[in-house]
């Protein structure tokens, strides 16, 4: 299948999920989605993508097993069957059987105005790869260098279905949503509006 490495260790694999695979994650993000909130930022600021944690809760800028920011409830459970999803979705990107056992997931919801800046991914504590599943609406993700929130970077349109994977020297880049294009989901998928993304992670916490 189609395998795109944008840079050493950040592979595109366009169509990864099956329509019917998207539709089942979308049934599963819909049990989380009572538990969904704007994110608050210390600088006062509220991210627009709506979040919900499994297996870690992040806030900024560090991972907890309550939903601290919130109510301080247990954090909802990271599955077996996402763990098992995240490594058959490596080994297709790598194109290589590699061990990875991700223990957190952020579910993120973008409306048609939601975007996300650009940043880095420091809160975790294991050099594993990111898995990155899309569905819905189509974005623009921006994928930058790890020097800098600005140029040089490359706009990549994620789709429904994509699979991103960020490891190596790409793990620690500066990357953001900077668009979503509204309307571009395919009902099929199971969402009408918007766009999902599914990360998942090794926090390498206990
Ligand atoms: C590159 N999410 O949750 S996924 C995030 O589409 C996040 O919701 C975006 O950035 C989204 O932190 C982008 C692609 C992604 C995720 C994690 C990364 C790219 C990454 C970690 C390191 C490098
Ligand atoms: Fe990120």
């Amino acid at each position: 299948r189609e395998r795109t490495e944008i840079a050493p260790g950040a592979v595109h694999v366009p169509g990864y999920l099956t329509l019917e695979q998207q539709r089942e994650l979308v049934d599963a993000c819909r049990g989380w989605a009572s538990r969904m909130r704007h994110t608050k930022l210390p600088s006062g600021g509220v991210m627009s993508v709506q979040t919900v944690c499994l297996g870690w809760h992040w806030l900024p800028y560090r991972y907890s097993r309550t939903v601290d920011d919130i109510d301080g409830a247990p954090v909802e459970p990271f599955p077996d069957w996402l763990g098992q999803l995240g490594r058959d979705a490596l080994a297709t990107a790598y194109a290589t059987p590699t061990p990875y056992a991700p223990d957190a997931a952020l579910i993120n919801f973008y409306d048609d105005a939601a975007k996300m800046g650009m940043h880095q991914d420091k809160e975790e504590r294991s050099p594993a790869p990111v898995v990155s599943l899309s569905i819905g609406d189509t974005c623009v993700f921006r994928f930058g260098n790890t020097e800098t929130r600005g140029k040089p970077y490359t706009d990549v349109e994620l789709r429904s279905g994509d699979l991103f994977v960020f490891g190596g020297p790409s793990r620690f880049a500066y990357h953001g949503v900077p668009k979503v294009l509204a309307g571009t989901a395919n009902p099929a998928s199971g969402l009408t509006t918007g766009r999902l993304n599914l990360t998942l992670r090794e926090t390498g916490l206990t």
